[in-house]
């Protein structure tokens, strides 16, 4: 129902010799006035002439949706955690929450001449007292009919969302060419093998919209980075959308990383130091493609982009103390 006029307070209105009024679902009789009495943000009386006879409804704008959406505040303070794994129980990960991805793309290798094996396997992946273990380990490994020298772990997240604040609180693999990263990809991505691929996978890469929360080994050592990809203009191959800090031994001191992901912009954080923000002048399907849902990766690659592996590499950890995902719900 488009709206007309908005008035600005609501007691009672008198229209044409009879009360006429619609709250919510309700629909007023126009000789019985219903009590529209409950609690409101911002209460505000519409009005529509569209009808023979015009409505008159109260409404809550602070809780219509599309308001939200194109709301102006740039920032959102996300504060009703939605979804969260706090790796509590020891053993294999939570198989309600993650999903092991292993299936090799086409083409026998990962992306960027990776040299893993992703597997499901414990070795791999696991939880302890507390933290999310992704083990990267140097070993000869045969899946798929392929040999690889070097197994790790591919989790995607059972759940996926639109807008919102994520906070990791990780500590990073040692050596050089492990590639630790925790992000996320639109769940309409066309990729077989991963999780959401059978029943959303409609679209390639970078349309569906990558976010990087946090990447290590690209760059020198302590050397993290966040990072959006996208179909804009040089948004991929070459990268433009990027910032880098530096951090202080990110292998033995947990840092956490996280992303506010509001309707207007994107914001990096680390330990709660907001350090870049994305915010193209023109959204369009290029620059923005992050207006649907995304889920949640963490992976360590070993290997390509990231540059050689250390010879003497044999295991290293990337551990977890917590993922956790915020929105408004209320
Ligand atoms: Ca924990």
């Amino acid at each position: 129902m488009k709206l007309n006029a908005i008035f600005a307070t609501f007691f009672v209105l008198f229209i044409g010799g009879l009360f006429i009024l619609e709250f919510s679902s309700h629909i007023f009789s126009e000789t019985n006035l219903v009590s529209a009495i409950d609690s409101y943000n911002s209460p505000a009386v519409y009005k529509d002439y569209r009808e023979a006879k015009p409505i008159v409804f109260l409404s809550d704008i602070k809780i219509n949706e599309t308001d939200s959406i194109n709301n102006t505040v740039l920032d959102v303070v996300y504060s009703d955690l939605v979804w969260s794994d706090e790796f509590d129980l020891n053993g294999a990960v939570n198989a309600e929450k993650w999903f092991h991805q292993t299936q090799i793309p086409s083409g026998g290798s990962w992306f960027n001449d990776e040299e893993q094996h992703y597997t499901d396997r414990l070795e791999n992946s696991y939880v302890k007292d507390g933290f999310l273990c992704i083990s990267a380990i140097k070993e000869l490994y045969t899946n798929q009919d392929i040999t690889k020298t070097y197994t790790s772990a591919r989790l995607n997240s059972k759940f996926a969302f639109t807008y919102g604040r994520v906070d990791v609180r990780a500590k990073l693999p040692f050596g050089a060419g492990t590639w630790p990263a925790i992000w996320t990809l639109g769940k309409n991505i066309n990729e077989d093998g991963g999780y959401w691929d059978n029943e959303f996978g409609t679209v390639g890469w970078p349309a569906c919209g990558e976010i990087d929360i946090m990447e290590h080994g690209l760059g020198a050592l302590n050397h993290v980075s966040s990072a959006l990809h996208s179909p804009c203009n040089q948004c991929f191959g070459d990268t433009v959308n990027l910032k880098a800090y530096e951090l202080n031994d990110v292998a033995n001191e947990f840092h956490v990383y996280s992303m506010n992901w509001s309707p207007n912009q994107i914001t990096f954080l680390i330990d709660d130091e907001i350090f870049y923000t994305y915010k193209p002048e023109i959204k369009d399907s290029g620059t923005w493609p992050y207006f649907e849902d995304q889920y949640l990766l963490l992976n360590i690659a070993m290997g390509g982009a990231a540059g050689p592996i250390d010879l003497d590499f044999t295991q290293s950890s990337m551990v977890i103390d917590y993922v956790r995902v915020y929105q408004n719900t209320k």
